[in-house]
């Protein structure tokens, strides 16, 4: 399946166009249902490196009533977010799945899912967005990514989120070198059976950047790449700014795997 992303956020760095007006998300986001998304995924913070932390009213405003137009469709929605507060808001106004970068490690995070119908993916970061890519180290980065997630799953499952509405994603480029990265999308196929699902976000990333010397909105080519890649590896959804473009790569990859 194929997640578009729409950011409300004023940093244009991976859109190259920027939908803090409402009207410009929601049409954007109508543009990536148009070009074949699955599911659409709508933030109002920027976990780019480095960038500020918004506040909960702030990130409400920007969310919840663009949220509240898609939810109307019939996309399943995903809010990204960290904080407890939203997802339950969010969920309220439709949202069907709560994407956080944290994992649920919020406190309120993991009874704010649990008691809603939603289903929720859960990312590996190393350490915090404000400084995470400044000497990301590990000492085996798969294994690392793995039992965290796997530890994360364990404690989900625990508050009563049962493993079919767990999605499960390593985080790319949340504290990881360009050769960490390498590493995760070579063994994904490893992180497929520790949820529900598989996630994998690639889409225009500071790796592309340095494996193709492009700028962010320049890496269609090479995140359609990356996302193949990621498929072939075992994802069942990628997360991805050119929706168009990699709907007709999966498309090939799909025929030649099933012969029509
Ligand atoms: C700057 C750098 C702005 C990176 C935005 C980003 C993921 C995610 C993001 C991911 C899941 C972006 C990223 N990446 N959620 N949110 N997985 N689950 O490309 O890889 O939008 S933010």
């Amino acid at each position: 399946m194929i997640m578009g992303v729409v950011n409300i956020t004023p940093d244009s760095f991976s859109d190259g166009g920027h939908y803090l007006d409402p009207k410009l998300a929601v049409a954007h986001a109508r543009r990536l249902i148009g070009e074949g998304a699955d599911i659409l995924d709508i933030g109002g913070e920027s976990t780019r490196p480095g960038a500020a932390p918004v506040s909960l009213d702030e990130e409400r405003r920007r969310v919840l009533p663009v949220l509240e137009q898609l939810a109307a469709g019939n996309v399943p929605v995903s809010v990204d977010t960290r904080k407890p507060a939203l997802m339950r808001e969010a969920i309220a106004a439709g949202a069907s799945i709560v994407n956080d970068v944290t994992a649920l490690s919020a406190p309120g995070a993991l009874e704010a899912v649990a008691k809603s119908p939603a289903a929720v993916c859960l990312m590996h970061m190393q350490g915090e967005p404000g400084t995470m890519q400044e000497n990301p180290s590990y000492r085996d980065v798969v294994a690392e990514v793995r039992d965290y997630l796997a530890g994360r799953v364990a404690v989900a499952q625990a508050a009563g989120i049962a493993r079919d509405r767990i999605v499960v994603d390593p985080g790319f480029g949340f504290g990881k070198t360009v050769e960490h990265n390498l590493s995760l999308l070579r063994s994904l196929s490893e992180f497929r059976p520790l949820g529900g699902a598989l996630l994998a976000g690639i889409s225009r990333k500071a790796m592309l950047g340095k494996l193709t010397g492009r700028e962010p909105q320049e890496r269609v080519h090479a995140s359609v790449a990356a996302a193949l890649v990621a498929v072939q590896n075992g994802a069942h959804i990628v997360r991805v700014h050119d929706v168009a473009a990699t709907r007709d790569a999966l498309a090939v990859w799909n025929s030649v795997r099933t012969g029509n």
